[in-house]
């Protein structure tokens, strides 16, 4: 009898015939004992779909199949000392080790020595170029506050380990979340850091949701010590599609919430518990503009308005500066709100009608003049709606 996961229920094979099976209950009590140091354990991966793990020490055989349509791979996180053998169908990996080689909670054993992990989410309307993936210091990469229409942009993954011990990381593993799918759309595959190129998982991409799973990596062996320790790192990088303009759009990172794939630390057995980890948040919305003065367009002869994220540069008179089709005594008085660096009815670039042909970014008695001039009906720069 087949079940969830592609187990199979003890006694019988997946046809339902009898055989010799694990025992899941003796698979159980063993998983729970804690290996101690010296104990030697065996590896055996079988990519892509499944993974047969057996860790033999001291007469303790465990074994467990990874979830259906995921695959999984053993994680050195004691600093590289694995005999590693390729085969076409997989990996063989055998160790000596001090303790366990995968994060299995029942392995867990605690440490008290206070790590300290932060990710962040970092919006970024062009990808972090290779050779820019170390940050030193505290302060992460700036995340975007906006990023454009229409375009592709990228939520990026950034870690680092600022307490003790300082070790580095090895793995890095969070699920991602957005809360405005309806302005944006996860675009797959991941572009994975050259620092975590080690994927042991397949992330899971649910855009209606609003949400990538298990996204990150682990080090390749051998590890790069230090790695994230007084640095941010990329980890990363999500492609995400804009379909529409908003703003207040949140990105969050989470625990993985997978066995297989936690944030862990060279030289320790146990993932960082998700609780003790710093998962972060940042704002920001896509359009072209917050303001009009983001859509300058250079041009004395159009209207700059920003209306709902979006930039337009209608025609206009030529002294229109609040564009609504007369050059009045409004228009004069908006001029004259600029002069004093007041923009709160008229914005600076459409105030700012000299000299031609796209003003100067300054208000001064030149604008005032020029706004006066359209009043009286001179279109000091040739524009083509007049007057
Ligand atoms: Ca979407
Ligand atoms: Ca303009
Ligand atoms: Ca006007
Ligand atoms: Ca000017």
């Amino acid at each position: 009898m087949q079940l969830p996961g592609g187990a199979v229920r003890k006694g019988e094979t997946a046809n339902g015939e009898t055989r010799k099976e694990e025992n899941p209950l003796r698979t159980q009590k063993a998983r729970r004992e804690e290996p101690s140091p010296g104990d030697e354990y065996v590896a055996t991966l079988r990519a892509p779909s499944s993974v047969a793990l057996s860790l033999e020490g001291r007469g303790v055989t465990a074994k467990r199949e990874a979830r259906a349509g995921r695959s999984t791979a053993c994680v050195d996180k004691t600093g590289g000392r694995f005999d590693r053998t390729m085969s076409p169908m997989g990996t063989t990996v055998k160790k000596r080790v001090m303790a366990a080689v995968l994060a299995v909670p029942s392995f867990i054993v605690s440490d008290a020595r206070g790590q300290v992990v932060r990710v962040a989410p970092v919006v970024r309307q062009t990808a972090t170029p290779e050779g820019s993936t170390r940050v030193a210091g505290a302060t992460p990469p700036a995340s975007a506050v906006r990023v454009a229409a229409r375009s592709t942009f990228y939520v990026e993954i950034w870690a680092t380990q600022p307490g003790a011990p300082p070790d580095g990381l090895a793995c890095v593993y969070v699920d991602l979340g957005y809360d405005r799918t309806d302005l944006m759309d996860s675009s797959p595959p991941l572009q994975a850091s050259g620092l975590f190129s080690i994927n042991v998982v397949t992330p899971v991409f649910d855009d209606p949701s609003g949400a990538v799973g298990d996204i990150g990596g682990c080090q390749p062996i051998p590890a790069i010590a230090g790695l994230g320790v007084g640095e941010w790192v990329l980890v990363d990088r999500v492609p995400m599609t804009a379909i529409g303009t908003g703003s207040n759009i949140t990105v969050s990172v989470s625990d993985a919430n997978n066995v297989f794939a936690g944030t862990s630390i060279i030289g320790q057995l146990n993932n960082v518990p998700p609780a003790t980890i710093d998962f972060q948040t940042r704002l920001f919305a896509i359009g072209d503009c917050l303001t009009a003065s983001d859509c300058d367009d250079n041009d004395v002869c159009t209207h700059d308005a920003c209306t709902a994220g979006l930039c337009g540069n209608p025609s206009r008179l030529y002294g229109d500066v609040n564009n609504d089709g007369n050059i009045d005594i409004f228009d004069v008085l908006c001029a004259l709100d600029g002069f004093a660096g007041v923009f709160s009815v008229c914005a600076m670039p459409n105030v700012d009608l000299a000299p031609c042909p796209g003003g100067d970014g300054l208000i001064d008695i030149f604008d005032i003049l020029a706004v006066l001039d359209g009043f009286a009906g001179v279109n000091g720069c040739g524009c083509p709606a007049g007057p």
